[in-house]
């Protein structure tokens, strides 16, 4: 008896010495109650479909396509679906109320959904993120809970649906851009309320949010996901519990909802990630229009990247003469950038006021489809393969494929790839990926003898006249992860 007695009390006394202990290690933690809902990767079926795509489409649209960037001669300066608040200085004369009106004429006769989605497809793309509403407040539904809708322009029709009927029936997710940002919403302020009255009126903002989120979420069941934008606003930041009680809120509406970094502050105000460093949402959205130098600047987290084509226009601009435009192969070179570090790449359009999407972007479309009609393989599930960047491209990896995409072809056509004596996998066949042309490896000795790595050669057809990245595939084998060079006379 006396002996359980202490024995307990040895126990109790040890079990205090560990929580002191953890809790000593862990004094360098915030307490949050709206802080990332988890420290790790979501592993249900549909993230890993998500992380699963590769490649996406981004479109921007709403009435800034109108204006496409100017008015009456005059050139607005910034992205182009930010023009109405184009500062008062250099603007047309009553700009904020000709905007305001724009949508009487927004009638795009050369909408077609199906077109968009065909070409969407064609292109490669997994899934889309369509803006429902940007930060002028118009939106692309006829919400219930506002008239500055679709159905009170010319046009009328509910452009949200079908813009997710036809890019499901080419089976492309769709995810949905959100803008908290509302210049249209009477109760809508950037600084946080301070007087009730401003309290008062911020509380109908909050409502006419959450109403709306709620209403996209049950009109369009099919969606994947939502794409916040906006939410940087210190009124928002502050509203750590309301925004978290939203976000519950939605993923009980839409069970496996996908909802990134750019929703939720924490108690701190903090975003993206929460005080304590951890990813707030189920994704990274901080890479915009950049990507991550190296495997470890993500840190393990899933992300995405959305990309412009001009360097930062996303709504239709008329002018793309004036900046760098980039190439279908610049896309092509992020994208394996992107899912050589664990990304998806998402490739910004902007269709115009009439609904077409400009000549420019459909070659692009077209360059890329053609590209990943042959070699995407090398892309749709595959991922970081663990190994150092490669001076010639990417290595991606998929099972027991790696691919190489290569973008540098040397001028000797020898691929010299550095392995890490440490890899767990062995090259056991090379080949390149259209055509399946086999290729040889030789095991090379350069005599580097405190060299962690081996050396393989792969020599590349003389007569591969190919003017595109192209893709070499090697069949991986176990190792055990100790590829000593055996083959070198010395050893
Ligand atoms: C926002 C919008 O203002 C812009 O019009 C566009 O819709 C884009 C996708 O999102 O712009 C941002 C938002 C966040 C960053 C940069 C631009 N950011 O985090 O670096």
């Amino acid at each position: 008896m006396k002996k359980t007695i202490l024995t307990t009390l040895l126990i109790g006394l040890a079990s205090l010495a560990v929580n002191a202990q953890s809790s000593l290690t862990k004094t360098d933690t915030i307490p949050l109650k709206y802080g990332a809902h988890r420290t790790g990767n979501r592993t249900d079926a549909e993230m890993e479909r998500w992380r699963s795509y590769g490649l996406g489409q981004f479109i921007h649209w709403g009435v800034y396509a109108i204006p496409g960037g100017q008015w009456q001669g005059k050139t607005y300066g910034g992205a182009a679906e930010w023009i109405r608040s184009w500062s008062k200085s250099s603007a047309p004369e009553n700009w904020t109320s000709i905007y305001d009106n724009l949508y009487k004429q927004f009638n795009p006769v050369n909408f077609d959904a199906k077109a968009w989605a065909r070409q969407a497809k064609q292109m490669g793309a997994k899934y889309v993120i369509f803006t429902t509403k940007h930060h002028d407040g118009f939106c692309l539904w006829p919400s219930k809970y506002t008239n500055y809708t679709i159905k009170n322009s010319p046009y009328k029709k509910d452009i949200v649906k079908e813009v997710v009927d036809a890019y499901n029936a080419e089976g492309i997710d769709v995810y949905l851009y959100f803008s908290i940002i509302d210049w249209n919403h009477k109760g809508y302020r950037s600084a946080a309320p301070k007087t009730a009255d401003e309290i008062a009126s911020y509380e109908t903002f909050k409502k006419f949010t959450r109403n709306q989120l709620i209403e996209l979420v049950k009109n369009y069941p099919t969606l994947r996901g939502l794409w916040f934008d906006g939410t940087w606003d210190q009124a928002w930041t502050k509203e750590a519990a309301y925004v978290d009680a939203l976000d519950k809120e939605l993923r009980k509406l839409s069970p496996g909802i996908i909802i990134g970094s750019r929703f939720r502050p924490d108690d701190y105000g903090k975003r993206g990630q929460d005080s304590n460093g951890n990813l707030i949402g189920d994704y990274e959205q901080g890479w915009e229009r950049k990507l991550p130098a190296s495997i470890e600047v993500t840190k393990g987290r899933d992300w995405d990247c959305v990309m412009t084509i001009p360097p930062n226009q996303w709504g239709y601009n008329a002018d793309w003469k004036s900046s760098y435009i980039k190439t279908d192969y610049d896309l092509i070179q992020m994208l394996l950038h992107s899912v050589s570090l664990n990304g998806n790449l998402v490739i910004n359009f902007g269709p115009d006021g009439k609904g077409a999407i400009r000549t420019e972007e459909g070659a692009i479309a077209t360059g890329i489809g053609q590209w990943m009609q042959q070699n995407s393989e090398a892309i749709y599930g595959a991922k970081y393969a663990g190994l150092p960047k490669p001076e010639y491209g990417y290595y991606t990896l998929k099972g027991d494929k790696l691919y190489l995409t290569v973008f540098n072809r040397p001028v000797n056509n020898q691929l010299r790839l550095a392995i890490p004596q440490s890899y767990k996998k062995s090259l056991q066949k090379a080949a390149l990926l259209v055509g399946n042309q086999s290729l040889e490896i030789k095991k090379t000795n350069i005599g580097i003898d405190r060299d962690s790595n081996t050396y393989f050669d792969v020599t590349l057809p003389a007569n591969l006249t190919i003017d595109k990245p192209f893709v070499v595939v090697f069949d991986l084998g176990e190792s055990n992860g100790n590829n000593k060079n055996y083959g070198d006379a010395k050893t």
